[in-house]
């Protein structure tokens, strides 16, 4: 693709808009109709978005200019493509020199001169690196979650890794808008202040906070690049307060005077809140998404207004109402941690979208225990224990092989089923910090020997919270075993997108009707529930008579 020089469209007519805002940088990949500037005339502020897709080669702009339609903004090359091996070899030079100078010091403003635009481009990039911030504390913190990965464009204060102390769990906020290039950390390090956990450019223009401002630290909010432009490459017009008659490519509807970009109203649409009723933080009263968030959670509060007890909200839900238990008695809040909120957000989202059924049947274990006490010296040779749940996992790799509809999952709306011939399990844990599913991969070919050996490791990673996100990812269908702890029976929730998930609870000695006589047999109470929209009863009868039979007799396993 040659070089593509994007320019200034029409924008209504207005003459000398200022440039506010630079939202991509030399080097950055942009995409289609992706915001590039913010300009700011007397009426109104808008978006320009990118007219071709490719590689930012060189910036024509600097915060402050005034433009009009018609006025080179940037240079496109294809993908791929070395800024430097172009032929635009004198302004590149000049844009990395600047991009250097840049790593010290802020991008010197653009002269204001129109006879010579190409003057005005100036590499507008930093490079800086994000160390943790102060976190209240002296000693070690997890990082349990690395929310960004190397390229991605990030906006000043959007998360960039979650931080877990015994008492808290915080988010480490990007300093200024810009693109991470290099992930120095792992999820589960240890860090703690000062730690160095990122390298990210930025747009110099951007003012970029010294590295690593605290977690919670307000972000100085940028407009976020969207993928909200209107057709047609024509700006995206944020309405100024005092802006009237919002122009023909206002986005969004409800709150059109409100002063806010693309990325806003385009939230402020999922989460049907009208603009005008939000209170904007920014420069100038620019509603930035942090103001969005505050007002969808304060509108969430039972008492608020539109929302007084026994009203509904969202999806029709009713709100169960705070109550002041300190009225009672003495009580002791405690913050949660990330993984317990995280588990009731999944929770919640599988009870209200899964139709669950859930079915219960006994397996008798007696042969398979019988066999397992014979193995346990082998088992001590081996470093291993030998508990019920490798014997448990590999039958249903049998019996889901055997009714494949059972590790299915639903895709496009509803439309699809998607068949997976993997079979990838997972296995829920019980730890202090909640409850966590590692994924055993592959165990249809897999040995009892080498699943037990693993499913040690795995609980023992869950425990010690050194789980990597791809030991927990990829699974088909979960066994949640409460065998070790007790109870009868239990009805666990799907853990979607799977479809089927396997309740196991403690076994014990029952007496067994043979025919003749009742025989003391050891029974492991199991209890299948399944999403109604994809299993029906007899797929899941199916599934669990099989898994009884093989779990009845363990040789049945290896035919
Ligand atoms: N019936 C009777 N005894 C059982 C049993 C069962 N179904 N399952 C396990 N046991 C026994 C084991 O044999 C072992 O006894 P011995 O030490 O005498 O051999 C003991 O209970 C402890 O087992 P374990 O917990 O060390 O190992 P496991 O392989 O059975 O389970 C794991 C591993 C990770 C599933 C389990 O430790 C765990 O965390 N379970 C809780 C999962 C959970 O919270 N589920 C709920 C999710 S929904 O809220």
């Amino acid at each position: 693709m040659a070089d593509t020089t994007i320019y200034v469209p029409d924008i209504g007519g207005a003459e000398g808009a200022e440039v506010v805002e630079v939202l991509v940088a030399v080097g950055d990949t942009i995409e289609l109709e992706q915001s590039l500037i913010v300009l700011e005339s007397d009426k109104a502020s808008m978006e320009i978005p990118a007219s071709t897709a490719g590689v930012v080669k060189e910036i024509r702009v600097a915060v402050g200019d005034e433009l009009s339609e018609g006025d080179a903004i940037l240079i496109v090359g294809a993908a791929g493509v070395d800024a430097s091996g172009s032929e635009e070899d004198v302004s590149t030079a000049q844009n990395s020199a600047a991009a250097e100078s840049a790593e010290t010091q802020q991008a010197t403003p653009a002269p204001e001169s129109d006879e010579n635009p190409s003057a005005a481009s100036v590499g507008t990039t930093a490079s800086i690196t994000v160390t943790i911030p102060d976190i209240g504390t002296d000693g070690d913190v997890d990082l349990i979650e690395i929310s960004v990965e190397v390229g991605q464009q990030v906006e000043e204060g959007e998360s960039l890794v979650v931080l877990e102390s015994d008492k808290a769990s915080m988010e480490v906020p990007a300093p200024a808008a810009g693109t991470i290039t290099k992930i120095l950390v792992e999820a589960g390090a240890s860090v703690r202040e000062g730690t160095a956990i990122m390298e990210m450019t930025t747009s110099a223009a951007a003012e970029p906070a010294s590295s690593g401002s605290a977690p919670t630290a307000p972000a100085e909010p940028i407009a976020a690049a969207s993928g909200d432009a209107s057709a047609n490459n024509a700006p995206v017009v944020a309405n100024k307060p005092d802006n009237a008659a919002p122009p023909a490519s206002t986005v969004g509807s409800s709150g059109a005077a409100a002063y806010a970009g693309p990325a806003v109203r385009k939230l402020a649409r999922e989460f049907g809140v009208q603009l005008d009723k939000v209170q904007g933080s920014g420069p100038r009263g620019r509603i930035v998404k942090e103001d969005l968030h505050a007002f969808v959670k304060a509108a969430l509060k039972p008492g608020a207004a539109g929302n007084a007890e026994g009203a509904v909200v969202g999806s029709g839900i009713p709100v169960v109402p705070e109550v002041d238990f300190a009225k009672f008695g003495e009580i002791d809040p405690q913050p949660r941690s990330r993984v317990d909120k995280v588990t009731a957000a999944n929770m919640t989202r599988s009870w209200l979208n899964v139709p669950h059924v859930t079915q219960f049947d006994d397996a008798d274990i007696s042969d398979l225990e019988a066999f397992r006490n014979e193995m346990k010296v082998e088992a001590e040779r081996r470093g291993t224990k030998l508990t019920p749940m490798p014997f448990i996992v590999k039958a249903c790799a049998v019996a889901l092989n055997a009714n494949p509809k059972l590790k299915s999952s639903l895709a496009d709306g509803g439309e699809t089923l998607v068949y997976k011939k993997y079979c990838h399990i997972g296995m829920a844990v019980d730890t202090p910090a909640g409850l966590v599913v590692p994924v055993i991969r592959d165990v249809d070919k897999k040995s009892v020997w080498e699943l037990s050996a693993e499913i040690l490791e795995l609980a023992g990673l869950a425990r010690d919270k050194k789980l990597k996100p791809d030991q927990m990812q990829g699974g088909v269908f979960t066994i949640s075993s409460l065998g070790n702890i007790g109870g009868r029976g239990f009805t666990p929730i799907v853990n979607a997108p799977e479809v089927a998930i396997l309740g196991v609870s403690r076994a014990d000695i029952q007496p067994v009707w043979n025919g003749q006589e009742f025989s003391p047999r050891k029974m492991l109470p199991l209890s299948l529930s399944y999403d109604h929209r994809v299993i029906n009863g007899g797929d899941a009868g199916r599934f669990l008579t099989q898994l009884v039979d093989l779990l009845a007799d363990i040789r049945r396993i290896l035919m």
